[in-house]
């Protein structure tokens, strides 16, 4: 059996990347000195800060919001309903079994209840892809709760991995402005609030590992609307190199933090926001609603759509093989 590198004691986790094996107490030691010192090298926030981890019910979120209060943050967790099936029913109850076993502060919104839709009927309303409906929404949300309950930060749970994808995408087309915009903390600006990522230079599988060592409970499927998502092939490219290079990932990543950080923007541009006159949170639209207001009102007028039926024929296909389901056959 393979030894920790560090005591020797039988280990439980291979790291390639690392070259080495570790026991449970030396992975857990090392997960939180590569968070602590994302947090530090890019002062994200300090032990004073009051912080918002944003839980999806995955293991990222989970795993970030349980390192941080192992290490003496003041952390509280927000959790947006987004109504999509099974998939939300399992995450919400996975969260608040998490926050109440821990007795942590939970924030929780539901789409339905407080803004009268989900992202399957946004999605088909606005006749996009759900994740913009999505992204859309749960930027808006996660910024307007921060600021009424006063957190100073809001933290969430990207890892090494998500980050290397969106960089690999940016950098094959070139999208300079994005690239700049992806260093791993954001400052408050313009009345948006400050937002970190502290799990940069933690991996998916890492992570997912954090949580079996740990005995925490998350929500195992991927969102049903991520399929045909563009960062998932960024991803599996990535994944196919790393097989056969470990640390590959990383370095492309890391090393793009530490030679372009002269070039990074750590503040967004919002060019002078004004207040949306329906809601007060700040925009860029002068004499009209935010684009969150203007989403609600869209989607919100719409039928509730089930999230099957947003599914093109090409995702149900894959839907149905990757889920076991028959939704195929009933149109
Ligand atoms: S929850 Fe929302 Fe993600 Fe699902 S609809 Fe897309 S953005 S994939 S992180
Ligand atoms: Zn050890
Ligand atoms: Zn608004």
């Amino acid at each position: 059996m393979s030894k920790c590198r560090a005591c020797g004691e039988p280990a439980v986790i291979d790291l390639a990347r690392h070259n080495a094996n570790f026991c449970a107490d030396h992975f857990i030691r090392l997960c939180l000195r590569q968070m602590t010192r994302a947090i530090d090298d890019f002062s994200m926030f300090s032990r004073e800060d009051r912080i918002l981890v944003a839980v999806s019910g995955g293991k990222d979120s989970l795993a970030l919001w349980d390192m941080l209060i192992m290490e003496g943050y003041h952390a509280a967790g927000l959790y947006i309903g987004l109504g999509i099936g099974e998939y939300s029913d399992e995450s919400g109850r996975l969260v608040r079994q998490f926050a109440s076993e821990r007795g942590l502060t939970l924030h929780e919104i539901d789409l339905r209840a407080e803004h009268g839709f989900d992202i399957p009927t946004a999605a088909k309303a606005t006749r996009r892809v759900p994740c913009s409906a999505c992204g859309l929404a749960k930027r808006h949300l996660f910024d307007s709760a921060a600021r009424e309950h006063g957190y100073d930060v809001l933290v969430t749970g990207h890892n090494l991995d998500d980050e290397a994808a969106v960089l690999f995408g940016n950098t094959l087309r070139w999208d300079v402005e994005y690239l700049r915009r992806q260093a791993p903390v954001l400052a408050a600006s313009g009345g948006f609030g400050r937002k970190a990522k502290p799990l940069v230079r933690l991996t998916e599988r890492e992570m997912a590992a954090w949580c079996v060592i740990r005995g925490i409970d998350y929500v195992v499927e991927e969102c049903p609307m991520a399929l045909g998502n563009r960062h998932l092939a960024y991803k599996e490219s990535l994944a196919g190199l790393e097989s056969r290079s470990p640390g590959v990932t990383a370095s492309f990543f890391l090393g793009f933090l530490e030679r372009m950080a002269p070039i990074l923007d750590a503040g967004v541009d919002h060019d002078d926001p004004v207040a949306c006159r329906q809601c007060g949170a700040p925009t860029s639209a002068v004499d009209e609603s935010c684009a969150f207001c203007r989403l609600v009102s869209t989607a919100a007028a719409h039928e509730p759509v089930p999230v099957r039926l947003v599914l093109d024929r090409r995702r149900r296909k894959a839907f149905d093989e990757q889920w076991g389901t028959t939704t195929m056959e009933t149109t």
